[in-house]
């Protein structure tokens, strides 16, 4: 069977990987739309040697769509998958617009895949560094049991879109140079104050909530709640900006409820769908953002059992933050639906 398939968002840092991977896992598709906003209508994209011509996304460009694939800001999705829904198109959205509602599910397939068939027209795609968290995490929740996590990221300028990646490589050539470094972008374009992101650390991503946390932290430990399915799952973050493009990376620690063996800690993550080992510190073995940039995996290494609390374990996982953090999650998620209808 084949599906008429929308990708909203086509010009995007998100949405070109969709397409990429569209073509390379050689989804059933009919006919592809391509659709963002007017200002880049009419531009053309090659999708296996077929040039297609970008639409802007209007309400009645779901007519005849199947599945609809949006990553164009959560304004566009609360404006357009409502309309989409109308004309019975399955939307996976990979913004926060819908993520806490409690009638969509929130999916990494290789944690919740059963929740897809509860949707009522969308299924959610998580934030980029809930998602391979908490799939490094769920077969050591299904064996063991998590009391707690505490997680620290180190993430990407690419997470903050196309502007964010050139913004860190203008300033690092000017610091280099000895020339004045301006920032425009980040941490948060929409907001008045910005902050040099070459050869720095930025404790801030997305505005701050009146908790003191900020938003990327509040997603990390919102979302991973819902995800794991457990409201009594005790999560902290501190998510971190630091001047890499590609690829998100996490010190996470864990406390566990019952007793565990370290290797069988490790063999249980080697094992597991979508998580690759890289663990032996004698040859300085560990995930690596410029080796997991381009991948579908997520890495997992410097896994330790901690030495104030032996019921816990502390690790380094690492994924690509626009491939299984984003556009590769939401490809799956719609090869599922495929297989489903
Ligand atoms: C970042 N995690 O790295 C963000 C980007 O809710 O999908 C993704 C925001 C989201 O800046």
């Amino acid at each position: 069977k084949l599906f008429n398939v929308a990708v909203v968002g086509a010009t995007g840092a998100v949405g070109e990987q969709i397409i990429r991977l569209l073509a390379e896992r050689n989804f059933p598709i009919g006919e592809l739309k391509l659709l963002s906003s007017a200002r880049s209508a009419g531009k053309k994209i090659n999708f296996k040697g077929q040039e297609i011509t970008i639409e802007e996304a209007k309400p009645e460009s779901f007519r005849n769509v199947d599945i609809a694939l949006f990553s164009a800001g959560g304004d566009v999705s609360r404006a357009l998958v409502p309309e989409a829904i109308k004309h019975g198109t399955i939307c996976v959205d990979n913004t926060s617009a819908f993520r806490m509602d409690p009638d969509t599910p929130l999916v990494v397939p290789e944690v919740n895949i059963d929740k897809i068939n509860e949707n009522k027209g969308v299924i959610a795609n998580p934030n980029c560094s809930t998602i391979q968290m908490v799939q490094a995490l769920k077969p050591l929740y299904d064996r063991y049991g998590i009391s707690r996590i505490i997680v620290s990221t180190y993430q990407a300028v690419s997470g903050a879109g196309a502007s964010a990646i050139r913004e860190t490589l203008r300033q690092s050539r000017a610091v280099l140079d000895g020339q004045p470094v301006e920032p425009q972008i980040l941490p948060v374009g929409s907001l008045p104050v910005k902050h040099q992101i070459a050869f720095n650390a930025i404790p801030q991503i997305d505005k701050f909530v009146d908790n003191g946390f900020t938003y990327e932290e509040m997603k990390m430990i919102n979302e991973t709640k819902k995800i794991m399915g457990d409201e009594s799952l005790e999560v902290t973050a501190t998510c971190v900006r630091i001047p890499v493009v590609y690829g998100h990376s996490e010190s996470v620690y864990v406390e566990l409820k019952s007793d565990f063996d370290v290797e069988e800690v490790k063999n249980i993550l080697a094992e597991a769908p979508g998580i690759v080992l890289q663990d032996n510190p004698a040859e300085q073995l560990y995930p690596l953002a410029t080796e997991a940039a381009g991948k579908l995996e997520t890495f997992v290494g410097r896994v330790r059992r901690d030495l104030s609390n032996p019921r816990a374990l502390n690790m380094w996982i690492v994924s690509d933050n626009l491939l299984k953090g984003a556009a590769w999650n939401a490809v799956q998620i719609a090869e599922y639906i495929a297989i489903e209808k």
